[in-house]
Order: structure tokens, then C-alpha cells, then sequence
């Protein structure tokens, strides 16, 4: 009797041990990444387009990222997909597989030692890290290619903007050359000479909000939705390609810390190599719920 109690006591540990295993599966069982991260809504509707402020329709809502992409957030990007076998690191490059585009370089790895302000990722062996400090972390992630930018919104099941939809989410329907105006002075944006105090380089993102840095007093300049930084701090790779004569280059819109204020406005168009790299080339995320 004691002896088949014992059996079934054993037997109901081995059941009950069964069961947390089972739990423990579901738990580990996650969801797709999901990036923190704030978001405004474009409403869908008429919007100005180009330097001749034409009238076009996005007939649909959709809605961009708030900020520029940091680099706090393509480090945990590529510690994600270094883990998920996304990525590969090849000397200094980290790359990866697009369907449809095979092999890329989505980032190019390294140590900033330069003058110039901005964060580079580098990565140790085991870790990534960002250089030259992380006083960087939160500025606009660079030196990521539009393979890269892609490779980044596909993880998180994002998608990056087409010029018309960044076009709209800076301008709505004000025909304005600039996110809030028709001019700009320093304290709206970061652009060449601009003098804020990280010039010459990137800005933390959402850097111009009204708030006073030491002597510098910035203008709080978010776009006619909400985002931050549509005019200059990094480029903004778009999905759309750029036609003309270099069709297979992307276009990326807002200008950067490296351009002066011309190519800043809404409606200018700039164009580069889907492979190139540059240490103001970056993005933000869109998505259609
Ligand atoms: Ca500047
Ligand atoms: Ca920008």
C-alpha cells in the first residue's frame, strides 16, 4: 500500500514536472521583436508636394516614427539579429540577406576617432558597443546602408517610408519649405554651421523641442504631425527609388548637420547607392495598422 502511494506520489512530481516544463516552453515562446519606440499618425488626405507645392492624396493613414532610428536602438537591432542568425560580421561590415537583393552590407563597423560628433557601433567579439562613448546613444544611427535601414524595419515588421509619405509627414498640407515655416534660423534644426554645441556632428534626436542647452536656446520644431527632426540631424533613406538617370539609387529626404539649410526643406530630393554608407545617412520606420 505504502509502496503504490509512494508510485502514484512519484509519478504526480514527474506529472506536475511535466507541466512546468510545458510552461516554461510557452513562456520562451516569444512574439516577434517588437521595437520601443514612439510613433506619430499621419491622417490620410491631401498633402503639398514638391518645390511647386502640388496638391497629392495619401488615401490611406499610416503612421512614422517619431524620431530618427538611434543608436541605441540598431544595437539592439543587430544583437537581435546576430542571435536570430540575421546578420553576419565580416571584418567590419555587418551583413545579411534581403529576399530579393541577396547578400548586402547593412552596417559598416568601427571606432569614430574623428573630430566629427557622431556614434559608430563597434563590435568587440562578443558585444556590441558604441564609440567613441555612450554619450551617443541617442543620437540618429549613421553609417547604415539602405540595406541596412531595410533590414532593420523588416526585423521589427516595419517597412521604411516612401518619399511621398515622408513628404506628407513633413509638410501636411502647408506648402512650407520647413517642417514649421518658410524660413530657418539657428535653434530650428541641426545643419552646417547651425551652432549647436555638437557642431559639427549629430544631435540627440528630438534635440530641437524649446528647451535651453547651456547658452544654446533651441525652437520646439516638430513637423505638422509630431515628428521631430524631418529637417536635417541625418538623412532619412526613403524606399522610393530615385529615377532620372540613376534609377537604382534611393532617395533619402530632410538634409543633415553636414548640408546647409537649402537642402533642408521639405520637398528637396537626395539621392545615393543603396550600398553606401555615410556618417550621415540614416532613417526612421513607418507602418500602415
Ligand atoms: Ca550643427
Ligand atoms: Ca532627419
Amino acid at each position: 500500500m505504502k509502496t503504490s502511494l509512494l508510485v502514484i506520489m512519484m509519478l504526480f512530481v514527474i506529472l506536475l514536472s511535466g507541466c512546468k516544463k510545458d510552461d516554461t516552453v510557452t513562456n520562451t515562446t516569444i512574439g516577434p521583436p517588437t521595437l520601443v519606440t514612439d510613433w506619430v499618425t499621419i491622417t490620410a488626405g491631401q498633402y503639398t508636394y514638391g518645390p511647386g507645392d502640388t496638391l497629392k492624396t495619401i488615401a490611406y493613414d499610416f503612421q512614422i516614427m517619431k524620431y530618427e532610428v538611434t543608436n541605441a536602438q540598431y544595437m539592439q537591432y543587430l544583437q537581435e539579429a546576430l542571435a536570430a542568425g540575421e546578420i553576419t560580421i565580416s571584418g567590419s561590415s555587418v551583413q545579411g540577406s534581403i529576399p530579393g537583393e541577396g547578400e548586402r552590407e547593412y552596417y559598416s563597423l568601427g571606432s569614430n576617432t574623428s573630430a566629427i560628433k557622431f556614434g559608430q557601433i563597434k563590435y568587440s567579439g562578443s558585444a556590441f558597443q558604441l564609440t567613441p562613448d555612450d554619450s551617443y546613444t541617442n543620437h540618429p544611427v549613421v553609417f547604415v546602408t539602405w540595406f541596412g535601414a531595410v533590414a532593420f524595419a523588416k526585423h521589427y515588421n516595419l517597412r521604411i517610408p516612401t518619399e511621398q509619405e515622408w513628404e506628407k509627414a513633413a509638410r501636411g498640407t502647408t506648402g512650407f519649405d520647413y517642417p514649421w515655416g518658410e524660413s530657418i534660423a539657428q535653434g530650428d534644426a541641426n545643419y552646417t554651421a547651425s551652432g549647436d554645441t555638437f557642431s559639427e556632428g549629430t544631435t540627440p534626436v528630438g534635440y530641437y523641442n524649446g528647451i535651453t542647452y547651456g547658452s544654446f536656446q533651441t525652437t520646439n520644431r516638430p513637423g505638422p504631425y509630431g515628428a521631430y527632426d524631418m529637417a536635417g540631424n541625418a538623412w532619412e533613406w526613403t524606399d522610393s527609388f530615385f529615377g532620372g538617370s540613376i534609377p537604382t539609387d534611393r532617395v533619402l529626404r530632410g538634409g543633415t548637420w553636414n548640408f546647409p539649410t537649402n537642402l533642408l526643406r521639405s520637398w528637396a530630393r537626395n539621392n545615393s547607392n543603396p550600398t553606401a554608407r555615410f556618417y550621415d545617412n540614416g532613417f526612421r520606420c513607418a507602418r500602415t495598422n
